[in-house]
């Protein structure tokens, strides 16, 4: 039997602002689950906190909403528990490069075989509009009435540079294209990074101006070559969107599993004798 969207669907109500980018994100990733048939019991979406992250509640999944900047941890330690799930993780700009900021590279390098998803809207939405790591120099807000003075990251750029094997990015304005991209990062045998530019309507609506600026990678953009992918991912007009890059490696669970098999057997029981000796 074929599976749909709605089959993915939790009845909790998403309290997202009308409107918000992370409708499309959720709408999407219910797509792709059920163009992949997914069964919902094989997949576990774990998110840090901040609007985006609430997305495991509105899903019939598995799901964990953990703490904030902490997605990427506790996907690794579910991953490597489960490995048999596909597991997702979710959070905002602000829970993947502030405050968990330091996780992304070791998640990248380990190769986890984790899809992960960020929404970016270059804010702090739930805590009502403080700049982030990728809101542009002279940002106003509330907590900022003078403009920032610090130059945003690159989220792709820096995947790229911590060596992770799947890096794209998505628009919430594109949805179609964002559920292809969803469907490659969900199948992906490593860590799959999607950065997708989803608007706070709120505190930093950015749909028209991402809907002049963005445009899909050139056709004959080679997903192996790094370099060409650093170039691309450097331009701000166009803001490419698509996959950047693509390659595969073993992954980090798979190699956890093959070293089970060639390391010796011993219990709890055995291990404590030979302390005690
Ligand atoms: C340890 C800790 N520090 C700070 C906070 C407050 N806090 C909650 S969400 C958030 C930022 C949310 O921004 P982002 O991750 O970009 O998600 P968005 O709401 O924009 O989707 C912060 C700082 C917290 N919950 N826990
Ligand atoms: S505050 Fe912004 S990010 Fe949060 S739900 Fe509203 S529109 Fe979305
Ligand atoms: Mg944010």
């Amino acid at each position: 039997m074929a599976r749909k969207p709605n089959d993915y669907k939790s009845n909790v109500k998403p309290i997202w602002c009308p409107g918000c980018g992370d409708y499309a994100v959720h709408a999407a990733l219910m797509r792709a689950f059920a163009e992949l048939d997914l069964a919902p019991e094989n997949i576990v979406v774990a998110s840090g906190i901040g609007c985006s992250s609430r997305l495991p509640g509105f899903i019939s999944t598995y799901g964990f909403h953990g703490i904030h900047g902490r997605v990427l941890p506790l996907a690794t330690g579910i991953k490597l528990s489960q490995p048999d799930k596909t597991v997702v993780a979710v959070g905002g700009d602000g829970d993947g490069l502030s405050i968990g900021g330091g996780h992304f590279p070791h998640a990248a390098r380990r190769n986890i075989e984790i899809a992960y998803i960020m929404m970016d809207n270059s804010i702090y939405g739930m805590t009502k509009g403080q700049a982030s790591p990728t809101s542009e120099k002279g940002t106003k807000q509330a907590a900022s009435p003078y403009g920032t003075i610090e130059a945003p990251l690159n989220p792709i750029l820096l995947a790229l540079a911590y060596n992770t094997s799947f890096v794209a990015r998505a628009f919430s304005g594109e949805l179609k294209e964002m559920v292809e991209i969803f469907k490659i990062a969900l199948q992906h045998p490593g860590f799959a990074f999607v950065q997708v530019l989803s608007p706070c309507v709120s505190f930093a609506n950015t749909y028209d101006l991402f809907r002049e600026i963005t445009a899909p990678l050139p056709e004959d953009h080679d997903v192996t070559n790094i370099t060409a992918a650093m170039q691309l991912a450097q331009s701000q007009a166009p803001l490419y969107r698509g996959i950047f890059h693509h390659s595969v490696r073993p992954g980090y669970s798979e190699q956890i599993a093959e070293i089970q098999q060639r390391a010796p057997k011993i219990t709890t029981a055995e291990l404590m004798d030979r302390y005690e000796r």
